[in-house]
């Protein structure tokens, strides 16, 4: 994905935050300080946004304004900071009127979140609570709520267009915002009884299509991200998605979106003895798959949408730099689930920190004047190597922790136009011409 100077960005950043799933007006609980902090301890450019189709349309046709206010004005706080925005239409478990005593819930017994009451269509069949959220899938009604929506049943044509559209009224309202620039077309696609590439390469597909052409009447630069199947894509199986058409005039801007969660980690094991060995085999498989999906897809940049753990967990700080590794090897953006307080999160509810403020804050180069062709970090060091644009005149800009770059830093293969140690951002000049650059940064007198 590339900037409006036309720079590759790499993006790093959160969640934020499964809070807004259940709250009356959809807003996450984080504050604009929250996001100063993550900011100054952390050097994200990137949040990957909650928003929820039940928000945006709370009855049918009537699209909230009030809401995409509230919206906009986190999306503000962002963008004063410099960071790009996915907005990510959310859903677990279909929807918040989804409880155990079937659709139509006041909310307070929700088990699920995303679509409407409206909506919701479980048809009378049984919903009972379940030990993990994830098996609530496995409900008669649930299964139903889906079949009903990808009008499976063949009673309820009216969902995907309403869905449809909903996106184009986000879209219209964020279209000229700089700071958004990316749509999350539906997180974790679940699809009741028709499962795997069958769903993938049908109802899912067409729904994209049709999101995609809807968003496109009023938006021709935001990319439009697909997100396969979660189960078992998540586990590291392949995706069967197949190609959207983009009907923005010049290069399509879709991208893919898949999630990381290893059943071994899902189930609470540490990262170590043989739990570790499973998923360092997941992960592997799981970056094959994404890179062939992306192929299949056009050949498409990746968002690595959701990956987290309990960051108690045995071995957690490897794991984390293992998937922050994999991603870098594919060249894919990360969002990370997620920044709610907790252990999962970088902070507790009490404000002190876990190890993810320590692995998140690395260095990393945030928007490079051409094509990446890779990059890496030792301890105290960083190496770029890129296909220059000429066309890009903005510099290159490299994130760098202050941990590991205190000082003045020495760089070689690029003219430092600016090292500002309060935003930690250093930017480079690449001599010009097409010739590969490779840059390095390491501490003075290292
Ligand atoms: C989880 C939240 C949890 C909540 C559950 C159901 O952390 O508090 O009870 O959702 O709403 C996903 C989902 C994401 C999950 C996350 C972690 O996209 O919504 O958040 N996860 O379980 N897929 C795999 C893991």
């Amino acid at each position: 994905m590339t900037d409006d100077a036309g720079r590759s960005l790499i993006l790093r950043g959160f969640n934020t935050a499964s809070s807004a799933k259940s709250a009356l007006d959809g807003m996450p609980d984080f504050t604009e300080a929250d996001l100063e902090r993550e900011h100054a301890e952390m050097g994200t450019n990137f949040v990957r946004f909650l928003i929820s189709w039940r928000s945006v349309e709370p009855e049918p046709g009537r699209y909230s304004q009030d809401y995409l206010e509230l919206v906009e004005e986190r999306v503000g706080w962002y963008a004063e900071r410099g960071y790009k925005v996915m907005l990510d239409m959310h859903q677990d478990v279909y929807s918040g009127a989804i409880d155990s005593h079937g659709a139509g819930g006041n909310g307070a017994g929700a088990l699920g979140n995303g679509a409407p009451a409206w909506a919701t269509y479980t048809d009378g069949l049984p919903v009972l609570d379940m030990p993990r959220w994830e098996l609530l899938y496995l409900n008669p009604g649930v299964i139903r709520a889906y079949d009903n929506f990808w009008n499976t049943t063949g009673r309820h044509p009216e969902l995907a267009e309403h869905y449809a559209l909903a996106w184009q009224a986000v879209a219209e309202r964020f279209e000229d915002n700089d700071a958004v620039i990316a749509y999350d077309l539906m997180n974790e696609p679940f699809g009741g009884s028709v499962q795997g590439p069958a769903f993938e390469a049908g109802p899912l597909a067409s729904l994209y299509q049709r999101v995609t052409d809807a968003i496109r009447e009023v938006d021709q630069d935001s990319w439009v991200c697909l997100a396969p199947q979660a189960i078992g894509v998540n586990q590291g199986l392949p995706s069967g998605l197949t190609r959207i058409e983009d009907p923005r005039t010049g290069r399509p801007r879709i991208a893919y979106c898949p999630h990381l969660y290893p059943l071994t980690s899902e189930l609470g094991s540490g990262y170590e003895g043989v739990a570790r060995t499973l998923t360092d085999a997941t992960v592997e498989t799981w970056q094959a798959d994404t890179v062939r999906t992306a192929e299949e897809l056009g050949d498409v940049p990746i968002i690595l949408g959701e990956f987290g753990l309990d960051t108690t967990t045995p071995g957690a700080r490897e794991y984390i730099d293992r998937v922050y590794a994999a991603a870098r090897e594919i060249g894919a953006g990360v969002a990370y689930w997620s920044s709610d307080p907790g252990t999962w999160g970088p902070y507790l509810p009490d404000g002190s920190p876990t190890l993810l403020v320590d692995a998140m804050d690395r260095a990393y180069p945030r928007a490079v004047a051409g094509t990446p062709v890779a990059w890496s970090t030792g301890p105290r060091r960083l190496e770029l190597t890129f296909h220059p644009d000429p066309a890009v005149t903005a510099p290159t800009e490299i994130y760098l922790p202050s941990d590991e770059f205190p000082g003045d830093v020495d760089v070689t293969g690029a003219t430092v136009v600016r090292w500002d140690r309060v935003s930690r951002l250093l930017t480079v000049q690449a001599p010009g011409g097409t010739e590969t650059v490779s840059v390095t940064v390491v501490p003075e007198g290292d």
